[in-house]
């Protein structure tokens, strides 16, 4: 082993373990550091030979690491908002007064992308230079290769580059790391990537439910999902519902599925994408049903009282299997296009009024390996924006506009379908409900704006008038 190490990782929970050896085994040095030093000791103790030097102490970690400094922090991340503080300060404040100028720290956590650019800001006005990097992947990305969007200066980005080509994921042979852009973009667009990852899972699901409904079992399911997994829908979500779909429970020989508790979990950052669409006014409805899914799943304990008393039609879905299996596909198909293209709208607009310099295309380029949300579908999206980078809205490109006109009788239909049943498939609809509102020349916001004018003089454009002229009209009086 050579003196000092190429990079340095703190925080040894499963992200970091895993992304340490995946620096390792690509021939680079590290030196490790947890705040518990037990677990470094065994860290260290189950990998012999690797080049891994263990310290017990922040000073004898920081010496250990050749000029500039490479240390990546993988702690618990759970500051919401850039006010407050968490782990990743307190690592922060400990390290700053063993650091040289030039010195670089990096971010892998889930961080909120404000607190990137308070923390970016206050390390720079101390000479040292800080990365915000989302890391997608879960446990097997951060092992075998990751998709990694890092932001901070391009100079910056420059010295990390060969570590960071070398450990994230390649697809055709192109790593799935770019320098997303300055200050908070890369921890911005991991954010909304996470948005995206939910509504994919939220309309995998709904088709799953009508599956159920239709009374297919979990092996035909989990067949269905298996050959799409060959098709235009390829994705590692597909893969694994899947797989999770045909695993039994060894106890009861059941599908371990149906005996999960239906009641979501989440860590947070699709409401950070929701709040964020909110303060751009951008329309992001298929990730927010999917976020508001998750809520309503987990109030389980009020959807039991409400089933014996809230009526709804009993689901008999007598379509053919295969027809049934068809038109699913497409209103899956349609909606996942739908939400990128809501998910992207979001990333170019928040890009646009930060300057960050986006390029959409290869946002969607390091999304095809390595993350959650790695799918087939992505080289489309990349090269719908090489063909137009100033693209208005995705499902406008040739590709997907062929797609959504091709399946949208099929998504209608199967809406429809499940809304008779009373099927909840609040992202499938959504997404239709976006698509039809998107291609609409006329929307009745006539009627809202007369409203507007009648209660609150608020004025009108007009349809047969200049646009930017404002029109009042002397509306009746009310008698109540
Ligand atoms: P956790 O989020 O569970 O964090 C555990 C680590 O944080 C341990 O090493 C712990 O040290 C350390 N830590 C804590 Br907690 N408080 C600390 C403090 N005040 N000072 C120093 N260290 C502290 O680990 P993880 O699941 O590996 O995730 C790491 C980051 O990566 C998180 O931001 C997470 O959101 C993100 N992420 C996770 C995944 C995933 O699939 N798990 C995927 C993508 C991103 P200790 O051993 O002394 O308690």
């Amino acid at each position: 082993m050579s003196n000092k190490s190429d990079f340095g990782l703190i925080g040894l929970a499963v992200m970091g373990q895993n992304l340490v050896l995946n620096v390792e085994s690509r021939g680079f040095q590290v030196s490790v550091f947890n705040r518990t030093v037990s677990v470094t000791e065994e860290f260290i103790a189950k990998h012999p030979g690797k080049k891994l030097v263990g310290a017990k102490t922040l000073e004898e970690f920081v010496q250990s690491l050749s000029r500039p400094r490479k240390i990546q922090i993988m702690v618990k991340s759970t500051a919401v908002r850039d006010h407050e503080r968490d782990a990743v300060d307190a690592v922060i404040e400990q390290l700053i007064p063993l650091l040289e100028e030039g010195d670089i720290i990096i971010d892998g956590g889930n961080s909120f992308y404000q607190t990137t650019e308070r923390r970016d800001a206050y390390l720079a006005a101390k000479g040292l230079r800080f990365i915000g990097a989302g890391v997608s992947g879960g446990e097997e990305g951060a092992r075998k290769g990751p998709s990694i969007m890092p932001g901070g200066p391009p100079s910056t980005w420059e010295v990390m580059k060969p570590i960071f080509e070398s450990i994230a994921a390649k697809v055709d042979g192109e790593p799935c790391v770019i320098h997303i852009g300055p200050g908070g973009a890369g921890h911005y667009v991991k954010m909304i990537h996470n948005g995206i990852e939910y509504g994919d899972m939220q309309l995998i699901c709904e088709a799953y439910s009508i599956f159920k409904a239709a009374g297919l079992s979990t092996d035909e399911m989990a067949a269905v999902f298996n050959e799409w997994n060959q098709g235009d829908l390829q994705s590692y979500l597909i893969q694994i519902s899947g797989k999770a779909l045909e695993q039994r429970d060894p106890e009861t020989g059941k599908p371990v599925v149906e005996l999960i508790m239906d009641k979501a979990g989440q860590k947070g950052t699709g409401q950070w994408t929701l709040l964020n669409a909110a303060e751009n006014a951008v329309v992001i409805s298929t990730i927010n049903a999917a976020v508001e899914a998750r809520i309503l799943s987990s109030q389980k304990k009020q959807r039991v009282a409400a089933s014996t008393q809230l009526q709804g039609p009993k689901a008999q879905l007598s379509l053919p299997k295969a027809e049934l299996v068809q038109k699913v596909h497409d209103a899956l198909y349609a909606s996942k296009i739908v939400s990128y293209a809501q998910g992207l709208d979001l990333i170019k607009t928040m890009g646009e009024k930060k300057n960050w310099g986006l390029d959409l295309g290869r946002i969607a380029a390091i999304w095809r390996g390595g993350c959650i949300i790695r799918a087939r579908f992505l080289n489309r999206i990349t090269e719908a924006y090489r063909n137009n980078p100033q693209l208005a809205n995705l499902m406008l490109d040739p590709f997907f506009k062929g797609v959504l006109n091709g399946a949208q009788q099929n998504w209608r239909e199967l809406v429809s379908t499940a809304m008779l049943q009373g099927i909840a498939v609040p992202a499938f609809s959504a997404s239709l409900g976006y698509y039809d509102s998107y291609r609409s020349e006329r929307l009745p916001a006539n009627l809202l704006q007369a409203q507007r004018d009648f209660f609150g003089a608020h004025t009108y454009e007009r349809t047969d008038k200049p646009e930017g002229e404002f029109f009042h009209t002397q509306w009746p009086e009310v008698i109540e």
